[in-house]
Order: C-alpha cells, then sequence, then structure tokens
C-alpha cells in the first residue's frame, strides 16, 4: 500500500511541486469550531421502530404518517482534534489555468467526468460518515482518497436539485422551486438556459446521461439528447419500479412504462433490477469509447428512491439477506439498495480503471435531496443526526453526501467544510477541465475547484437554501448563520428521524477504522485506486473518518427544549450551523440583529426570484391514452407518428 502522497508517483506524472512557501493559503477545515463534542447514537433497537400505515396525498405522492416525535439521542461527550488540511502536490499552472497540465493521464487531453447522482440518499446512509450500518466501501474508497464535502448543500427535492447541478442557477431564478415535475404536467426547465452537457460538447466531449432525468418531458426538445446529451438511457419521471419499468404517479391511471433509448421507448432488458441495467449501460459506455475524445457520463441513479405504492423498496434478495442484523425490513431492504448503488460505483471505477481511463478522470458523487427517513414517501433513509427530511429545509433535507475524486486534487484527503452549492458544480466542472467558467454567464453557481483542489477557503460566504411562497417556507445560510420561515407538511416532518447505526451509545470510535480501512481498500474503487498509488493510509482513513462524522454538542441538545422554536408557528429560526448542525438551539430571541441582517438577506433573494412555473396536471398526458407509457404527449397530439429527431 502505497501513501497517497507518493513523490515517485508524482514525479513520473512530471508534475511540479509547489510548496506551501509559495503562498497557498490552506485552510485548516476545523469540523464545527474548535472542539467538537460527539453525541452518539441511538441504540440500535430504537431504529426499529414500528412502520405506520402509510397514505398517499395527492399532490407530491409522499406518504406521510403521524410521527414528528423526537429520536431522542443518548449522548455522551468526547473532543476530537481539528483537522489538518493535507496537501498531496501541487500542479502548476500558468495565468491562463493552461490545458496543457490539466489532463494528468494523457497531457494532451481533457479529464473525463464522471457525474454519478444517487437519488434520495441520507446523510447517514454511507459508512464514510460513521456509521456501520450500511457498508459502502467503494465510496469510501473514493472519499478516503478525494475530498469529503461535509458543508454541501442541495435543494431539498428532486426536480430543483437537478436544474440547479445541470444549469448553474438557483431554481427561484429559473421558476423551479416549487416541488416536482408531474409525469402529466405541461412544463420543462426552460430552454433558454444552456446546460452542462452542451457546454461540454462545445469543447470536444462526449455526453451521456443514463437513469433518471425529471426536468421534463411533455415535449421532446426537453428531453436529454435533445438538450445535450449524445446518448440517454434511462427513465423520464420521477421514480419507477425497479424491475418492471412502471412508474405510477397519484391516480391508478397516473401508472405507466417508463424507459428510454434516446427518444425511443425501449423494452429490452425488461425485468432486470434498475441499479444493474444502469451500470452496465455505463460499462459498456466507457468501453465502447473512442479514448480520443474525453468522456462525460452521468449516470443517474433511480437508486435509492420509492418504486411504487404497491410495492415501494425493491433490492435482490441475496443484498436482503445480507442485512438480516437489520430488525426493520424496510430499512433492511433500504440498506440492500444503497450496497447495489456502491456496488455500481465500484463497478464503474474498475471499468474506468481497466479502460485506461481512471487516472485522467474526474468522479463526482451527490444525492439530489435529504434523505426521505421513517416512512416519508415510502423510504427509509436516515439523516442522523441532521434535524428534518427530504422536502424540508432543515439540514436533514438540503445537507448532502457528495464527495470529489480526482488525481488532480492536490488536496486528497481532506474533509471540507466550506459551503457548496450543488449549483457550483457546472463552473466548478468547467474550471476542473480548463475550460473557462466565465462563459456561463448570469448562473449563480460559483467556482470551487482551486478550494477543492488545494483545500483552500470557499469563496462562498452565503447560500439561499429556498424560498417557496407557494409551500410558504424560505431559508437562507450566511456564514454560520442559518434562518428558517415556514414549513412544510404542517411541520409533521420538523423533527428528528431515521435510526444512528452506531453499534452503542457509549461508544465514540463508531466504526472500527480498520473495518472501514480493510473493507475499502478491498472494494472494486479501492483496488483501482491502489493501481494508481493513490490509496491513502489505515492512520488518514482514522483521522478523515473522524472528522467527516457529524457531531452535534451535548450542551445544546439538553437545553434543546428551552430554545425550540415552532416554525408553524409562523416564527424565525435562527441557528449557528457550525457549532449546532443538529438545529437544537434557536437563537432567535438571542440575536434579534443577526435575525434582521438574514431577514434581509432573503429579501435581497426574493427580489431577484421568477415566478413558478409549475402547471396544473394535463389530463391528456395519462398513460391510458398512449399504450401506458409515459410519454411527449403534447408533441404527440400534434403528429400523425412519432418522429425520433428533436
Ligand atoms: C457547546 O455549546 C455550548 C453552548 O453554546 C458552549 O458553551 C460550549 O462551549 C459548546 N461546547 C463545545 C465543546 O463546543
Ligand atoms: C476516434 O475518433 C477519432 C477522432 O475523431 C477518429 O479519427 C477515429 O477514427 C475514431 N476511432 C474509432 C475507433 O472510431
Ligand atoms: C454480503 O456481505 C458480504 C460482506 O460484506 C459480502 O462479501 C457479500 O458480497 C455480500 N453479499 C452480497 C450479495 O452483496
Ligand atoms: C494512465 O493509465 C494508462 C493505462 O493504464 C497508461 O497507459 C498511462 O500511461 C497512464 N498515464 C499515466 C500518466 O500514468
Ligand atoms: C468501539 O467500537 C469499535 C467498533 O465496533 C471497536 O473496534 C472498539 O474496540 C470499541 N471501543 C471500545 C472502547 O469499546
Ligand atoms: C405497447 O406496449 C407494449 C408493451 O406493453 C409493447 O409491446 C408494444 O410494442 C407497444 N405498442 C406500441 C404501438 O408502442
Ligand atoms: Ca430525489
Amino acid at each position: 500500500m502505497s501513501d497517497m502522497g507518493s513523490l515517485s508517483f508524482v514525479a513520473a506524472l512530471g508534475i511540479l511541486l509547489v510548496s506551501a512557501s509559495l503562498g497557498l493559503h490552506v485552510v485548516s477545515n476545523n469540523v464545527f469550531l474548535n472542539s467538537v463534542i460527539s453525541s452518539s447514537a441511538r441504540l440500535e433497537a430504537s431504529s426499529d421502530s414500528p412502520q405506520s400505515t402509510p397514505a398517499f396525498t395527492e399532490d407530491s405522492s409522499t406518504i406521510v404518517y403521524d410521527d414528528s416525535t423526537d429520536s431522542g439521542f443518548q449522548t455522551q461527550s468526547t473532543t476530537w482534534d481539528d483537522e489538518e488540511a493535507f496537501v498531496r502536490e501541487t500542479t502548476t499552472e500558468d495565468a491562463n489555468g493552461n490545458e496543457e497540465e490539466i489532463g494528468l493521464g494523457n497531457q494532451n487531453q481533457r479529464p473525463n467526468v464522471i457525474l454519478i447522482i444517487a437519488d434520495d440518499l441520507g446523510f447517514n446512509d454511507v459508512s464514510f460518515h460513521g456509521s456501520p450500518q450500511i457498508p459502502t466501501p467503494n465510496l469510501d474508497a473514493l472519499a478516503f482518497s478525494g475530498v469529503i464535502f461535509n458543508s454541501y448543500y442541495v435543494s431539498p427535492i428532486c426536480t430543483p436539485s437537478r436544474t440547479a447541478l445541470f444549469s448553474g442557477r438557483h431554481p427561484i431564478h429559473t421558476g423551479m422551486q416549487h416541488n416536482v415535475i408531474f409525469g402529466t404536467t405541461p412544463y420543462g426547465f426552460p430552454l433558454e438556459h444552456k446546460l452542462l452537457p452542451e457546454y461540454l460538447k462545445d469543447i470536444g466531449y462526449s455526453t451521456h446521461l443514463i437513469g433518471k432525468w425529471h426536468l421534463g418531458h411533455f415535449k421532446r426538445k426537453y428531453t436529454p439528447t435533445c438538450r445535450g446529451f449524445d446518448s440517454f438511457y434511462g427513465h423520464w419521471t420521477g421514480h419507477k419500479d425497479y424491475y418492471d419499468n412502471m412508474a405510477q404517479e397519484s391516480g391508478p391511471q397516473a401508472w405507466g412504462y417508463d424507459m428510454r433509448r434516446g427518444l425511443e421507448t425501449t423494452y429490452e432488458n425488461f425485468g432486470v433490477y434498475t441499479t444493474d441495467l444502469y451500470t452496465d449501460e455505463a460499462n459498456s459506455i466507457i468501453r465502447s469509447h473512442n479514448k480520443s475524445k474525453p468522456l462525460f457520463l452521468t449516470v443517474s441513479h433511480t437508486a435509492v428512491h420509492s418504486a411504487n405504492p404497491y410495492k415501494l423498496l425493491q433490492a435482490p434478495k441475496a443484498n436482503i439477506d445480507n442485512f438480516s442484523k437489520i430488525q426493520n425490513m424496510q430499512r433492511r431492504i433500504y440498506a440492500a439498495m444503497v450496497q447495489k448503488l456502491d456496488d455500481s460505483v465500484g463497478s464503474v471505477v474498475k471499468t474506468l480503471q481497466d479502460e485506461g481511463m481512471l487516472n485522467n478522470s474526474i468522479i463526482i458523487f451527490t444525492t439530489d435531496n435529504g434523505g426521505p427517513a421513517e416512512g416519508f414517501n415510502g423510504n427509509a433513509a436516515s439523516n442522523w443526526p441532521l434535524r428534518g427530511v427530504k422536502n424540508t429545509l432543515w439540514e436533514g433535507g438540503t445537507r448532502a453526501v457528495g464527495l470529489m475524486w480526482s488525481p488532480l486534487i492536490s488536496a486528497a484527503g481532506h474533509v471540507s467544510n466550506q459551503l457548496i452549492h450543488i449549483q457550483d458544480w457546472l463552473p466548478t466542472i468547467l474550471s476542473a477541465v480548463g475550460d473557462d467558467p466565465s462563459k456561463a454567464a448570469g448562473i449563480d453557481g460559483i467556482d470551487m475547484w482551486d478550494s477543492i483542489r488545494l483545500g483552500l477557503k470557499s469563496p462562498r460566504t452565503e447560500l439561499l437554501h429556498n424560498i417557496d411562497d407557494l409551500y410558504g417556507n424560505e431559508a437562507v445560510r450566511v456564514g454560520r448563520w442559518k434562518l428558517l420561515h415556514g414549513t412544510t407538511y404542517n411541520g409533521q416532518w420538523d423533527g428528528w428521524y431515521g435510526p444512528s447505526g452506531r453499534p452503542n451509545s457509549k461508544n465514540t470510535t463508531l466504526i472500527s477504522p480498520e473495518t472501514v480501512y480493510n473493507l475499502a481498500s478491498q472494494s472494486r474503487a479501492g483496488q483501482a485506486v491502489q493501481d494508481l498509488k493513490l490509496f491513502p493510509t489505515q492512520s488518514k482513513i482514522t483521522e478523515v473518518l473522524q472528522l467527516s462524522n457529524v457531531q452535534c454538542n451535548d450542551t445544546m441538545q439538553l437545553r434543546k427544549r428551552k430554545m425550540s422554536c415552532s416554525l408553524i408557528k409562523g416564527e424565525y429560526c435562527l441557528y449557528n450551523i457550525e457549532q449546532d448542525p443538529c438545529e437544537f438551539n434557536n437563537l432567535a430571541h438571542d440575536m434579534p440583529d443577526m435575525v434582521e441582517t438574514l431577514k434581509s438577506t432573503l429579501k435581497k433573494y426574493r427580489s431577484s426570484a421568477v415566478p413558478v412555473r409549475n402547471k396544473p396536471k394535463d389530463p391528456k398526458g395519462l398513460p391510458i391514452h398512449w399504450n401506458y407509457t409515459w410519454t411527449n404527449w403534447v408533441d404527440l397530439m400534434e403528429e400523425d407518428n412519432t418522429r425520433l429527431e428533436c
């Protein structure tokens, strides 16, 4: 096992070293200020609370049931040292950030960009955040030899998040700030906004999308192959069955087949588990990729979104059986779904390595929103110890699992607590591949490449979570301060949800670093990273694992009843997120001036917002009219036959 800082590897690549004495400002990414107290864990047993009977609500096809109770933390304290930012080596670049230095593997080629999107994965559902409940050795291998983002934010629900990801624009600026695009709503992400695959195509990339779209499909020109992707294999709507591809929205007629190749409905591989299907497709695209071009591959998993109300969570039996220790059956199946997702990541990384492409690749992994826990949306994610769930503006709905891996990252092996928003990926990716991010004029995203690559302070100092006047909720972050106002689901999901998964409440060594190290190093992704001599040492993993665990302050936990805040009563709630990531202690009464400052920040954003684009459902789009398929029905009503070009 070679240390990731291997000089010989660096020298072999002909990369010049720049020492910190050349003026690099390396930020100590200390986690939540100087000292951190570990809150710890609910007992495993307490995660297995009985499931209530779910009921579908019309509008969001969200399963909501009455369980807003607090998860009851049991706590114990420990302190940890600050993280030392770690800098491996630094590439030189000329004033223009010249391209020759950009491609590590092939000096003259831009790096491949592999964007892997998980759907609805919770903050506590990967082992690199410290939970041993669902081992994710492949993701861990990338996380520990890349950068883990611990203050990384997304929109609280699918469509808005994905539009921000692909356009670099905040949903309030594109009219996508409210809820998702349903299968029969005749609108899509506005065509005037250029998408990431289009930018990358302009500079010679082959561009491919596998999996979920959810940016609109009422007309074909809104669908992936008409918006910058050379190929598409996947589904247009928000979720589907993992085997038969049927997608049910609200009402019995809103049930249809949803699987396309390009613009055409495809019945190939019917009955194959979706995560496997997408993995095979990704591998085949990588293998047949013409290596004279750079590759942009987005694998947008169905996993781990729930499927249809009549069969919510699905995974192969062998994987489910692997989690027999988890008593709660929904959580057990969910764990198996995550394991399949992790396997997929390993398979794709291995294929990249087999094809000689990994050493010139950037891999980004992100969830699109926080986890739907304890039956929300019929799912069983965990955002522990964060508050709230998917489609709330609490940390549990917005603070996302995210990582970046690349041999191009000098400061690999660090946990970043710099503020990053999903809309930042577009300019960050353009910058990372040696393009000029200022091309993307008028966007909201900020180029984070130097911050990530060198471990520097983020240029982002504030971040709008959302302003949604239909729900009547809003939240903003300025520095360490977060202000929330208004809520969703009548405040039913304003508590803390999901199992901690930690072995016991007394042991703050939450997961044995040795186990994590062993599993990660034996995983397919781990082996591929070792081939490149970039795999970290066990002591490095031990250090990063502690830092990537979000910890909450016990004192605050104990005070939380006194310091509570009720969004449903219309109160403004103020939290110091760096000290209190669990949103225990409302400081609005103590700091009225800060409340006013953040209110004026919200006002500033509000003045730039555009009206929502949501439209009423159009019954003509129901699959019952279209051979039980979800279609671009508005085109089809105007045409005699199905055209297959944009
Ligand atoms: C925990 O929070 C309390 C109240 O804000 C603060 O006084 C204390 O210093 C914090 N402890 C740590 C270790 O940060
Ligand atoms: C790969 O692309 C290059 C440049 O576009 C082309 O010359 C070459 O023929 C292609 N190779 C294959 C196998 O298609
Ligand atoms: C079950 O878990 C073990 C140990 O983590 C692993 O070796 C095995 O491959 C898993 N089985 C499946 C079906 O993934
Ligand atoms: C990248 O990997 C490929 C395939 O293993 C190899 O041919 C190439 O030399 C490597 N490049 C570098 C810079 O290591
Ligand atoms: C804490 O738990 C870890 C992982 O299960 C274990 O390796 C370690 O020995 C435990 N430490 C103590 C003090 O019990
Ligand atoms: C209608 O759907 C069935 C599968 O349910 C498929 O076999 C058939 O080809 C479809 N017909 C048309 C005209 O698309
Ligand atoms: Ca989602």
